[in-house]
């Protein structure tokens, strides 16, 4: 057989979690030009039909659902639904994801909860949610979105770094304990990308001047740029295809670089 048809998503149910816009529309994007069927979720009842109309825009008949990725029923509901009108689903990724940058002596519990209860406990419910059925149809790929903060810490994200931290290990935990089922649980961890969630650190000023954390990203970027939703399509592909099967519990960095690099030096 020709390899590269080992990239094809033909047949397959993909569910990409937040991918009303940002990271997770891109890859949902990139998931079904390779051929697969594309579901995806939000909160938001706005976000939800902008998203539809863009999918649309795309030429990509997605389904769209509201739902929190936080509430075990109302993900039991969805993935019941999911089944009903497109099939099972072959390929979860664990994308919806918030972020809160607040000095950790100036967090409340609630909000380091709510990020803890986002980024890593819904990864461990939607998981939780597909893997029965993945079992019995003899496998299925799982791909949970990292972060720089899997590895590195910075000021005023302790929540968001705990869970990508711990996300990182119930990637590595699925792999372990259910790869004898054929199911690959990888993940993704993009460096610094150009999206919604990541705005605030890239505004000019009222002069026009760079937001100083952009020009550090910069710095500290061999690739000496942030990354866009398009670098990420590619690397979706690969873990969401067979050309993966033989990798798993792969955290697969997109970012440029950083984690290689100590920054520029003096000039
Ligand atoms: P974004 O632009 O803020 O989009 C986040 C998406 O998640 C939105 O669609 C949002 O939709 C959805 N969402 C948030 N909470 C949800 C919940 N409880 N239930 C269902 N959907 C929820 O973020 P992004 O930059 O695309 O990031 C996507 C993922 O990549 C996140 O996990 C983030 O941590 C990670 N990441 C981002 C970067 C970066 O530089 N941008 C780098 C590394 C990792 P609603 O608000 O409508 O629910
Ligand atoms: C931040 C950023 C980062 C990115 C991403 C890096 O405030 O430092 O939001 O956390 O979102 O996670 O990989």
């Amino acid at each position: 057989m020709n390899p590269i048809e080992n990239f094809s998503l033909k047949g397959k149910v993909a569910l990409v979690t937040g991918a009303a816009y940002g990271i997770g529309f891109a890859i949902a994007e990139a998931l079904a030009s390779a051929g697969a069927k594309i579901a995806f979720n939000c909160r938001r009842k706005e976000h939800l039909d902008k998203a539809l109309a863009d999918y649309a825009e795309k030429g990509i008949d997605a389904k769209g659902y509201l739902c929190d990725v936080t509430d075990e029923q109302a993900v039991g509901k969805m993935i019941e639904s999911i089944t009903e009108e497109l099939g099972a689903v072959d390929i979860l990724v664990n994308n919806a994801g918030i972020i809160k940058r607040i000095p950790m002596h100036e967090m409340s519990v609630d909000e380091f909860r709510e990020v803890i209860d986002i980024d890593l406990t819904a990864a461990f419910i939607m998981a939780k949610a597909v893997i029965p059925s993945m079992i019995e149809r003899g496998g299925g790929k799982i791909i949970n979105i990292c972060s720089m903060m899997s590895e590195l810490g910075r000021e005023t994200v302790s929540a968001y770094a705990s869970a990508k931290g711990g996300l990182k290990m119930l990637t590595r935990n699925i792999a372990s304990e259910y790869g004898r089922y054929n199911i690959q649980c990888n993940a993704i961890g993009p460096g610094y990308i150009a999206t919604p969630q990541t705005a605030p650190l890239r505004e000019r000023d009222a002069e026009g001047n760079r937001h100083p954390f952009d020009s550090f990203i910069v710095a500290k970027t061999p690739a000496e740029r942030w990354g866009t939703t398009d670098d990420l399509m590619g690397p979706a592909i690969f873990l969401a295809s067979r050309a993966s099967d033989f990798v798993n519990g792969h955290i697969l960095y997109v970012d440029g670089g950083i984690l290689a690099y100590i920054g520029r030096g003096p000039q």
